[in-house]
């Protein structure tokens, strides 16, 4: 397996606390059980596919994706030790933290990525909560974002009640909060913050009447089990996320995860046919990793029912296909942007 040993998260005084509540197991009346939902992965690879495909086509138009923009609103320099992120105040990986973006610096992108066809913005802060006396300031990002006709996404860290009612009244449509992994294999990436604390945040999103982005990451270290185990807890989630990002990581250098073994191609395009299959009327978004995929294993995986891609020549403090790249890409294949 990878490097994955070395992702145990640093014993800070955070984590001590953080690790004694147990992740609350599948409700007993779940549809997708992991044990179930590992006989899709099992399936031959064509079955699984074809599968995917009419489940997709039942409920979704098969050669629309849906174009997200995502813009790091606040960079680096965060409180969480997740193994991954290449913002992590626990990690050395040469990135500098920046302060909240002004207002018109946020507009001015969410312009230039409606012009360049992205239907929705997400605004991605790296806290691991927003502070009170940031709300105000997000809300008109929100709100502003909103005016322009797009959808609006955000995700923060964790979220008090109150705060995700003041997203919401601002005109937030989603908050991106993923699970990131299994339950079992969450400890070994994430020691600052527990899984259960995440299905909170998750719980207090819904509770607002805000739309759930949420997914995780392939290539971690993590077992087929494990991806089964994640896409059961998605699913169970009632209802399921209105999006669910899976992404494959992005080794950053200088993180706990920057030599994991990258994830088997069709291993990742097994992921996302499980996904369409377990949460059928959800979109399933393409998400980080597709510099490091080649065109045909992305067509793969929109056959798989991927719907969705981030869009855009940046992630959050990664590079992304250019957008001119993903337009000619998706007219080779006769797919069109879905209408917001
Ligand atoms: N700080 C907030 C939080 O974690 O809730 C929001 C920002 S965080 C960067 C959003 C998500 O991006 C993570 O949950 C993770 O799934 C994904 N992500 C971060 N770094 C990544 C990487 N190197 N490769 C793939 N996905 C990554
Ligand atoms: C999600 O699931 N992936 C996006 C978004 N939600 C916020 C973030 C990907 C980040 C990739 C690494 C980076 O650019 O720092
Ligand atoms: Fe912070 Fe989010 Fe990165 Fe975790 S994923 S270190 S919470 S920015």
């Amino acid at each position: 397996m990878s490097s994955c040993s070395n992702a145990t998260p640093v014993a800070t005084a955070e984590a001590t606390i953080a690790f004694p509540r147990k992740p609350r197991a599948l409700p007993a009346n779940a549809q997708w059980t992991t044990e179930r939902v590992l006989a899709l992965y099992e399936l031959p690879f064509n079955d699984l596919l074809f599968r995917a495909q009419q489940v997709h086509r039942e409920h979704h138009d098969a050669n629309a994706v849906q174009l997200s923009t995502l813009l790091s609103i606040k960079t680096g320099g965060c409180a969480e030790d997740c193994g991954y992120c290449a913002q992590s105040a626990h990690h050395d990986t040469g990135l500098k933290a920046t302060k909240l973006m002004d207002l018109d610096e946020v507009l001015e992108a969410a312009k230039a990525a409606k012009a360049q066809g992205a239907s929705r913005f997400c605004m991605g802060a790296a806290w691991r909560e927003p502070k009170d006396r940031d709300m105000e300031a997000l809300g008109r990002m929100v709100s502003g974002v909103k005016a322009l006709g797009m959808e609006t996404c955000i995700t923060l860290g964790m979220l008090k009640p109150r705060q995700a009612q003041q997203l919401k009244e601002a005109g937030l449509d989603y908050y991106n909060h993923n699970l990131d992994t299994s339950p079992e294999h969450y400890n070994k990436v994430i020691g600052t913050r527990t899984y259960e604390d995440r299905l909170d945040t998750l719980a207090t999103a819904r509770e607002a009447g805000l739309h759930l982005c949420c997914g995780g990451i392939l290539g971690m270290g993590e077992t087929r089990a494990d991806r089964a185990s994640l896409i059961a807890q998605l699913a169970a989630l009632d209802p399921a996320p209105e999006s669910v990002p899976i992404n494959q990581l992005i080794p950053v250098p200088g993180t706990p995860l920057e030599n994991a073994e990258p994830v088997d191609p069709f291993e990742f395009v097994r992921t996302i046919a499980v996904a369409r299959i377990t949460m059928p009327r959800s979109v399933v978004r393409l998400s980080a990793g597709r510099e490091q995929m080649d065109e045909a294993l992305q067509a793969l995986c929109f056959l798989a029912g991927a719907n969705s891609m981030f869009y855009g020549d940046r992630l959050l403090t990664t590079s992304n296909p250019q957008a001119e790249a993903d337009r000619l890409l998706l007219q080779r294949l006769g797919m069109a942007p879905a209408a917001a």
